[in-house]
């Protein structure tokens, strides 16, 4: 396959698909939808809803290009063992990883809240990464699966943009990828650390990396079918 060029902050970046992979991170009911742990913290989860049809968009042109998808879940084991009692016991939610809320237990592992929301959930043989932290190389095999695969270029998409996404965002960086954050396919419950988030990524030349958006992204990979 050609190398592709996608518009991007703070400048164009070229691709070679065959070595590009998506990661969506965390788009899970427990984020996005009412009853879950981002409601529990004192969110306006409808926020994120804005990031699902961007999202579907670029899943949908990297299925069909070919490319590596990856979505991430985070989450516990139902013991909570792999909890640190410092991110189960911090600040005041109403209610704690691992009570029961009215999609099951929050942010545990096997529960419905923990599940991908339908519209982006994940096809057979596309891998499913459980992660305990914010990053998606914490604790994970990710790095095993994306070097296996000669992954290069990460683009990634999904919620929130501050957080697991920015986490994500600058291990990857660390580890010498790079990565293609597509803004409008991120979310946060915070519009202004949204935006500030996608800044700082692309700030300093691209200090973590590059921004772009789905259409972009999309329009990029259909070149890749049509080649
Ligand atoms: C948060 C995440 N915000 N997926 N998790 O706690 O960004």
């Amino acid at each position: 396959m050609p190398r592709l060029q996608i518009d991007a902050d703070p400048a164009p970046i070229d691709i070679d698909p065959a070595r590009t992979a998506l990661i969506i991170i965390d788009m899970q009911r427990d984020f996005l939808e009412p009853g879950g742990f981002g409601e529990t913290l004192g969110n306006d989860v409808s926020l994120l809803g804005a990031a699902i049809e961007p999202c579907r968009k670029v899943l949908d042109a990297a299925r069909d290009t070919g490319l590596l998808v990856i979505h991430t879940r985070e989450g516990h084991r139902p013991d909570l063992s792999d909890a640190p009692p410092a991110k189960v016991e911090r600040g005041a939610p109403s209610m704690r990883i691992g009570d029961a809320g009215s999609m099951g237990r929050i942010l545990v592992r096997g529960e419905p809240g923990h599940d991908i929301i339908p519209a982006l959930a994940p096809e057979p043989g596309e891998p499913v990464l459980d992660k305990p932290g914010k990053g998606a190389f914490y604790q994970t095999d990710l790095e095993l699966m994306l070097k296996n695969r000669g992954a290069e270029t990460l683009l990634v998409c999904g919620v929130t943009t501050e957080v697991c996404v920015h986490t994500t965002v600058r291990e990857a960086n660390d580890r010498g990828f790079r990565c293609i954050v597509v803004g409008d396919a991120c979310g946060s419950y915070f519009p202004e650390f949204h935006a500030i988030g996608l800044k700082m990524i692309a700030a300093q030349g691209g200090i973590f990396g590059w921004v772009s958006n789905s259409d972009a992204v999309a329009a990029t990979l259909a070149k890749a079918e049509a080649a």
